[in-house]
């Protein structure tokens, strides 16, 4: 192996349903790249989505922002923790639905199982507030050993999502 790291392009989820929703959101995509190691690729339109699992709870803004890195997913995983932490110091609701959620979709087609970093995310393929947004990015884009994202989408049913035209991420 070279010690060189290739580059790989990351797919990142966001998600906010308490407080500031848009605020939560944008203030992610600051603290994602105020770091170097990570270079913006796109950020996709806003989606107004309904709460899919868990308790009954707010609707969620989301949002899909790809990237190109030569981090490893795992020093990835960190940074996407902490910016989740430094928002969360906001959330005043215990156990509760939370101020900012960060999840890492996809590393390049890397394929893992270890329950601390499963890639790609073990649920995206079935969620829509997820693929909808990142299909806008990258309409060609694949989930390794699951398929096209648009094929995808046209197979998860009665997930309601709505673009919010209103609302724009800026890196
Ligand atoms: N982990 C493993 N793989 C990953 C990965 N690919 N990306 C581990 C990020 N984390 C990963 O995550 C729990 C553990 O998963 C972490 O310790 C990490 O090491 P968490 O973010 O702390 O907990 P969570 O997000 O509350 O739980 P979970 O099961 O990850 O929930 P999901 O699947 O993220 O779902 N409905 C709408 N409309 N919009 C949403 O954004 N989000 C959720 C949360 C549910 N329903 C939603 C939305
Ligand atoms: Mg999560």
């Amino acid at each position: 192996m070279s010690g060189l790291a290739a580059q790989r392009r990351v797919v990142l989820s966001l998600g906010s349903n308490v407080g500031n929703r848009m605020t939560a959101l944008q203030s992610a995509v600051d603290a994602l790249f105020d770091a170097p190691g990570l270079e913006p690729v796109a950020l996709s339109p806003v989606y107004e989505t309904a709460p899919v699992g868990g308790p009954e709870q707010e609707p969620f803004l989301n949002a899909v922002v790809t990237a190109d890195t030569t981090m490893p997913a795992d020093v990835l995983l960190e940074r996407a923790q902490s910016v989740e932490e430094a928002l969360g110091r906001v959330r005043d609701v215990r156990w509760g639905p939370r101020t900012l959620d960060v999840d890492i979709i996809a590393v390049g087609g890397e394929r893992s199982d270890d329950p601390r970093l499963t890639l790609p995310h073990p649920r995206a393929h079935e969620r829509a507030f997820v693929l909808r947004p990142w299909a806008d990015v990258d309409p060609g884009a694949e989930i390794a050993g699951r398929g096209a994202v648009l094929d995808l989408l046209a197979a998860v049913g009665g997930q309601e999502l709505n673009r919010r035209d209103d609302l724009e991420l800026r890196v």
